[in-house]
């Protein structure tokens, strides 16, 4: 559904909905045209736009075949025909709900020729053509195009674009669409127009339109052979001095493609445009990625540390899809993570070569951890290809993209750099031009370093998270140290068949007591197979049984093992470890990823040990040697500074409701709660320290020293404001810190310690707050988000009023996650044990499912998890899923909730 009327799916009127079909991966079929151009005219009004679409096509079998069109019933059809005969419905075509079928095309050479009219400016659901802030935008992945025109909407249908844009050139000064400008000039009545050509074939998903006022940020890169890019950022005028950090991110992120992956720029321009209305991120269709907003602008004034790191990974991320994605597209929809899977690990890497590398890791595996086990913990588990869907816009998961670029990292962790870089240069050399597999591209893997990857394969098509067990024993006699190892693979809803052993890199390093990593010589496995490492003090062990152990020699004393270093494979790790065995590994791990982890196991076991004695009535008590461990790495000077403000946070409730059985996420949040004040009142002194001694002065800069200085001292704050409601002095130092904030990460951080407790300091700095910035709507996201978020009791009230408030628009994506979705991470409110919170999202969610399917979908996303719940809580939250489905959703919210139940 394109335009945002009611939702009626693909029924006729009066009928009861029709289930959605699914569409299976095994039914894959080649389309049997191909295309060899595209002329598209757009005559952009303000009641109907026109669409003019001539494609050059042939049959590649030599015959006539049917050929199906997709198409969108909002679709007006005013026009179909064949080399230049118009062709009648009934009779040549029929036309349903989503298709056009033409009975029996030439068998040979043609022209077809559609006209539409489309009203961009109706359509709420921001998928198509749209409007935004009185601009025209567009976004046509996965299935926008067909809201456009009727055409074969698929990626491995591509070809070349000509693309002629006519609007009033007063309302719409700037006419961009993919490729190179070849022709501009004024028409009679106050139109004028604009000819783009793109040279490179493509799936209509990758098509873009953007017109409307805008200005642009211009620069140039000349890339390593020469060519000269020009550079644009295109924003509307009162944002012009937000886009520098963007263009910076730009020209670092070319430059890192070349020398890291030698990946160059194959245009003479590449657009950015700023768009306010954005179902997600950003999008990179050809040399014109359209990006949200809040993923391109930034100011010291309006954006904080973190979002300025998001702006370049993302901006990192589109420009990087130019590669894997554009050049070298997906076959199908299945095919999702060949370029999203890849495209994450290579922004990864971007910004770890940036920014801090394990700094980098820890974020992303905490993504992973608390975000995407769940989801494979749930009803929409699927794998990395999945093999089915209903509505392919619920498959842009955390499974497709975040598990998709830990499969990506594990290739790199088992082949190397340089094996890695190998696959990478033949995948390109195979497939450039093409649309390909996740197949395609484990075969380049292989093939590039003379290897058989194995059951390595499986991680495509196994759903849900492998746990991971080990036990391990030292033996005194012959000095030898074995891992005893065992995978469980979870049974998941997509798949009932048994699960084989998936190929898991370990990667493993013996500390010694010491402290010093022990030289590794060789190891045994249990197949009898004995390797020699080389005198490493790390080694990636390959297990690929159900059930294997792995024996080193000459290991001279009883080592701490440090197992699955840089998280090596996305599994759920299960080992005995002591609190001794912790806190050695928190201060002596010589991999960060494991010395963070180290903590956060540490802490993990104190909150569950609390959280029993909470459950059985018990008063709390904090284990006084868990703060001295943690005191340790907050005031270790030799730690970047960032790395120790990461080291201490705890875990999320969610992340801890997930490992336990039937949770009761208000419990698990006032335990957790008791920890970090316990922490800030241990260690007040060292944060009071921490804190005076890392104002950065002068003017902000999103650099490392900044950005490390910044994090420790707005963590020690965080910290600080835990103790506020009891202690006079520090309610004073958040005041202070608020006001005296020069830049938003700052100030954020000031309101948000504030915020933790009611009470009057809070009213004022939110009142305050938004005095200063209810003229910018990014800045108004995290006003929102903050209050939505809040564990203070009844703050539901505060919702409803929120809802009705002028800084909120239902119609606006980025409103809706700040204010829905920052609601649904309050464990106290959302989870209250009376179902209110439920209710609210339930009432959301039905609302925004007549505006816009997408948005509702991912709003409909916590409710998924309700099996993790308590039983009254599942009941409460099952109830809501019913009433949603009663409403007879769209397909987007129908699959999730239809799954669920
Ligand atoms: N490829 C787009 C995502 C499109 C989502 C469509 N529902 C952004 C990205 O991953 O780069
Ligand atoms: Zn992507």
């Amino acid at each position: 559904m394109c335009v945002g009327t009611v939702a009626e799916g693909n029924v006729a009127k009066g009928e009861e909905p029709a289930t959605p079909a699914a569409i299976y991966l095994k039914d894959y079929q080649e389309y049997p045209y191909s295309i060899a151009d595209l002329t598209m005219t757009f005559d952009l009004g303000e009641e109907k736009t026109t669409v003019h679409s001539v494609c050059r096509m042939s049959s590649k079998s030599g015959s006539s075949v049917p050929m199906m069109l997709n198409g969108d019933a909002s679709l007006e059809l005013k026009g179909l025909y064949v080399d230049g005969k118009p062709l009648v419905e009934g009779v040549d075509y029929d036309l349903s709900e989503k298709e056009l079928l033409i009975k029996s095309p030439p068998s040979g050479d043609f022209v077809l020729g559609c006209i539409t009219d489309i009203e961009p400016q109706n359509n709420t659901s921001l998928n198509g053509l749209y409007k935004s802030d009185g601009n025209f935008c567009s976004q046509c992945e996965a299935e926008g195009f067909r809201c456009i025109t009727y055409y074969p909407d698929r990626p491995d249908v591509m070809t070349k674009f000509t693309v002629k844009i006519v609007g009033d050139k007063e309302k719409y000064p700037v006419l961009l669409s993919n490729g190179n400008l070849v022709a501009e000039g004024d028409l009679e009545g106050g139109k004028h127009y604009a000819v783009w050509v793109d040279p490179w074939k493509k799936p209509a998903y990758l098509f873009a339109l953007v017109a409307g006022q805008y200005v642009a940020l211009e620069d140039k890169f000349t890339t390593k052979s020469g060519r000269v890019v020009d550079l644009r950022i295109y924003t509307a005028a009162h944002n012009s001095h937000k886009t520098q950090h963007a263009m910076d991110s730009l020209k670092h992120a070319m430059k890192w493609d070349e020398d890291r992956f030698r990946l160059e720029y194959d245009l003479d321009l590449f657009n950015i445009v700023a768009a306010d209305d954005f179902n997600m991120g950003a999008m990179e269709n050809k040399s014109l990625n359209v990006f949200n907003s809040r993923l391109v602008l930034a100011s010291p004034e309006t954006a904080t540390d973190f979002d300025y790191n998001r702006i370049e990974g993302v901006i990192g991320h589109e420009y990087f899809h130019n590669w894997t994605g554009n050049r070298v597209t997906c076959r199908d929809w299945f095919q999702l993570s060949l370029k999203e899977g890849l495209t994450v690990f290579r922004d990864q890497e971007f910004s770890s070569f940036m920014n801090s590398a394990p700094v980098k890791r820890i974020d992303d595996v905490m993504i992973v951890r608390s975000r995407q086990f769940a989801e494979d913990a749930g009803p929409m588990a699927h794998p990395v290809r999945p093999a089915s869907y209903m509505k392919i816009d619920n498959f842009y998961t955390l499974t497709v993209y975040d598990k998709g670029a830990e499969v990506i990292r594990m290739y790199h962790t088992l082949l190397g750099e340089e094996g890695f870089q190998k696959g990478i240069d033949l995948y390109f050399e195979r497939h450039d031009g093409q649309a390909v597999t996740t197949d395609d591209f484990y075969k380049a893997m292989e093939d590039a370093n003379n290897t058989s990857l194995g059951s390595f394969k499986l991680w495509y098509s196994q759903a849900g998270t492998p746990t991971l067990k080990v036990t391990t024993e030292y033996n005194e006699g012959d000095k030898t140290f074995t891992l005893n190892c065992s995978q469980e693979l979870p049974v998941t809803p997509d798949m009932t068949q048994e699960k084989k052993p998936q190929l898991i890199p370990i990667k493993i390093g013996l500390v010694s007591p010491d402290g010093k990593d022990l030289v590794l010589t060789s190891v045994q496995d249990s197949t009898g197979s004995e390797t020699s490492i080389g005198n490493a003090t790390t080694y990636v062990l390959k297990m690929t049984e159900m059930s294997q152990s792995f024996t080193f020699k000459n290991v001279p004393v009883k080592p701490t093992p440090s197992v699955l270093r840089n998280f090596s494979a996305p599994v759920k790790l299960e080992m005995e470890q002591s609190s001794e065995e912790l806190k050695f590994l928190l201060s002596n791990d010589s991999d960060e990823f494991n010395k963070w982890e180290a903590g956060q196991r540490l802490i993990t076991n104190l909150i569950f040990d609390l959280l029993k004695s909470h459950q059985s009535g018990q008063e709390l008590q904090m284990d006084n040697s868990v703060t001295e461990a943690f005191g340790q790495v907050l005031t270790d000077d030799s730690l970047d500074k960032e790395f120790r403000a990461y080291a201490m946070e705890l875990p999320s409730t969610e992340e801890l409701a997930d490992k336990i059985p039937k949770a009761n996420p208000v419990d698990i949040h006032k335990v957790r709660n008791f920890v970090l004040k316990s922490l800030a009142a241990g260690l007040k002194d060292k944060f009071l320290q921490i804190y005076n001694a890392n104002n950065v002065k002068g003017a902000y800069k999103p650099d490392r020293e900044g950005k490390s200085r910044r994090s420790i001292r707005n963590c020690a704050l965080s910290y600080l404001g835990k103790l506020a409601d009891s202690d006079a002095e520090i309610k004073a130092l958040l005041n202070t810190s608020f006001k005296e904030a020069s830049n938003m990460t700052d100030q954020m951080a000031a309101l948000g310690a504030i915020c933790g407790n009611a009470g009057e300091d809070r009213e004022n700095a939110l009142k305050s707050f938004y005095t200063q910035w209810s003229n910018e709507p990014l800045v108004m996201l995290k006003w929102l988000g903050l209050q939505a978020g809040s564990n203070i009791e009844g703050n539901l009230k505060v919702m409803k009023e929120l809802l009705e408030h002028p800084a909120f628009d239902i119609k606006n994506p980025n409103k809706v996650y700040s204010l829905v979705g920052g609601f649904t991470r309050s464990a106290v409110n959302f989870h209250a044990a009376d179902g209110s919170g439920y209710e609210f999202l339930a009432d959301l969610v039905i609302k925004l499912d007549k505006l816009n399917p997408q948005v509702a979908a991912r709003m409909v996303g916590p409710f998924t998890k309700y099996k993790k719940y308590d039983d009254a809580r599942q009941a409460l939250m099952k109830a809501q899923l019913e009433r949603i489905l009663a409403t007879k959703p769209c397909e987007n919210v129908y699959e999730i909730v239809f799954k669920s139940l």
